[in-house]
């Protein structure tokens, strides 16, 4: 197979781990944990796997340790870093005994369910360390949520006599995670189910998790591309640059992308749902800036729409939790209907009053794409909205209003842009290389000292990869209770932008000056993979600001 010289040269990098990684280790237990909110119904959901402690990893004495098998899981929407999480637990296993052997399940968690599996040998395991993507043994949106499945795990599992398994996986597939960890141990299966906090969209983060892994990596892609646009808009000086980036509900890669290139705007969700906003007024907010920049005579710039949006803004937060609902309760009748149209009326007839007048206001291609199907977990397929294009035309209305009105002289012409896929499986920055290798190796260790219903923990990671510190985390500890597809679950708690967090803050002291005639663009460059520290090694923005730095 061809190689490009950057993909030989990777191949060779030996990811940096902290310093208690790199010989023996021994596990240091911390005191009892609490899950972060509905302790009560947690608890009796997991009655086993709650109240864990905290694990530290910290230099131990070397050891002999039994062989095993153990199957990993890719779960979810690519993320770079991934193979580097499964060389790093294949590594980690081998070093405690080389008879270990390591099964990556085929196509996602539905590998597990339907026994579809291939052993993970050192010669795959070499032609896949820092490379992006999740092809090594692909992945899946399947959600492990029923009894049956979990019983066709125990057979698949017994017959490789697999006694672990290694869920790499975002909020909602950790979640999984640990139902899976306590059902095994309420049937005395002996599986143990440890977890990754995989997701580019930042989303995954709390008091232990300081980042998942690949936000680093997507966010740099992005930011290289809206630093590239951004020089090109400064030297053609006619277009206004309307930008969707991933992320889901959370606005975190926008915020991070703003804060990496300094954009003209940024909407933050968090933002438009704390301030209780209307589509109207976040038109109106980008219309002020682009009467004002044309009043220069800039008639162009850039916007940065977090692909959430529209479900941050009350009224649609309102309809769309009703749409879930109804959709939940009436799926038959709603999908034996034919037409677009024959939906729309029937959505129409069930809405409340309040969102029924939403639902009519809405161009028709937004309407439609609200009440398409829900993915595995009942989330609404924001990618697929194309709020950029909807934001263009309702500026494009309000501007050519003002213009009749004489109170706007400039030229409106604008692109859209979305970016999401472009980065998710980008070769995994030094950052993410060195985290996610870290994570897999700590991953091994968790699993021969027995324990699951535990994510695989790296922290401290805006000090140099030396310092980092490893261990693992309770899941029931990152958990409550939230409506899914028109039930109470219990799931892992999503990180939204913290509004009184320091990478908001930033970002809000100074995006007036960045909205401004004073070009303050920043053109961050293509990830560098070898050079300086400074320039190669460097984490997120976000995390450096949460971590004062
Ligand atoms: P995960 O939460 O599984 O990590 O997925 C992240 C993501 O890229 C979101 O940002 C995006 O909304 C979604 O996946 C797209 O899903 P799909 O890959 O199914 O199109």
């Amino acid at each position: 197979m061809q190689k490009s010289p950057l993909q030989i040269a990777r191949a060779s990098y030996q990811p940096k781990v902290p310093r208690s990684l790199r010989g023996p280790m021994k596990l240091e237990e911390g005191a009892p944990t609490h899950s972060v909110a509905d302790q009560e119904e947690i608890k009796k959901l997991f009655p086993n796997t709650y109240g864990l402690p905290i694990i530290n990893l910290v230099e131990g004495e070397a050891k002999e340790h039994p062989a095993i098998n153990v199957g990993v899981i890719l779960s979810g929407g690519q993320a770079p870093g991934g193979h580097n999480v499964i060389a790093g637990l294949f590594d980690g296993l081998k070093r405690l005994n080389p008879e270990n052997k390591l099964y990556g399940f085929l196509g996602g968690p539905s590998g597990l369910i339907e026994g579809k599996y291939s052993e993970l040998t050192a010669d795959i395991i070499d032609q896949y360390r820092n490379t992006g993507g999740f092809d090594i043994i692909g992945s899946g949106r399947t959600k492990l949520e029923e009894t049956w499945q979990f019983d066709n795990g125990i057979e698949v599992c017994r017959k490789l006599n697999i006694k672990a398994i290694v869920i790499i996986g975002g909020d909602d597939s950790n979640t999984n995670a640990c139902v899976l960890a306590e059902y095994y141990l309420q049937k005395n299966a002996g599986i143990q189910v440890i977890g990754c906090p995989k997701t580019i969209d930042g989303d995954l983060k709390n008091e232990m998790i300081e980042t998942s892994f690949g936000f680093d990596t997507a966010c740099k892609v992005y930011s290289e591309l809206i630093g590239n646009i951004q020089r090109d808009a400064n030297s053609a000086k006619k277009y206004w640059h309307f930008i969707r980036l991933m992320g889901r509900s959370a606005s975190h890669i926008a915020l991070e992308c703003a804060l990496q290139t300094q954009p003209n705007i940024c909407l933050v969700s968090e933002e438009v749902q704390a301030k209780n906003m209307t589509l109207n007024d976040i038109v109106d907010q980008i219309v002020k800036v682009i009467v004002h920049r044309a009043d220069k005579g800039l008639n162009f710039g850039t916007i940065l729409v977090p692909e959430g949006l529209i479900e941050f803004i009350p009224a649609m937060k309102k309809l769309i939790a009703e749409l879930n609902d109804l959709l939940a309760k009436n799926a038959e009748t709603f999908n034996a209907l034919e037409s677009d149209d024959e939906k729309r009326q029937f959505v129409k007839g069930v809405l409340s009053e309040e969102s029924r007048a939403v639902y009519r206001d809405l161009p028709k291609g937004i309407a439609h794409q609200l009440t398409m199907d829900r993915d595995p977990h009942g989330n609404v397929q924001v990618s697929l909205i194309e709020t950029e294009k909807m934001l263009i035309e309702m500026v494009a209305k309000k501007l050519a209003q003002l213009k009749a009105e004489g109170k706007y002289k400039g030229k409106f012409s604008a692109l859209n842009h979305f970016f999401g896929y472009e980065g998710r499986c980008a070769i995994p920055s030094n950052f993410d290389a060195d985290y996610c290798y870290s994570i897999g190796i700590t991953a091994s260790q968790l699993i021969v000292a027995g324990k699951t219903g535990y994510m695989s923990l790296v922290r401290n990671l805006t000090a140099p990869s030396d310092e980092w510190i490893a261990g693992g985390v309770p899941i029931t500890m990152m958990m409550n209770m939230e409506r899914r597809n028109g039930k109470m679950k219990p799931v892992i708690q999503k990180a939204l932008v913290d509004l009184n967090g320091k990478p908001f803050k930033y970002f809000e002291a100074h995006r007036a000056e960045w909205a401004d005639e004073h070009l303050s663009y920043v053109y961050p460059g293509p990830i560098q993979y070898y050079g300086p520290a400074e320039v190669c090694d460097l984490p997120t923005r976000t995390l450096m600001l949460e971590k004062g730095k």
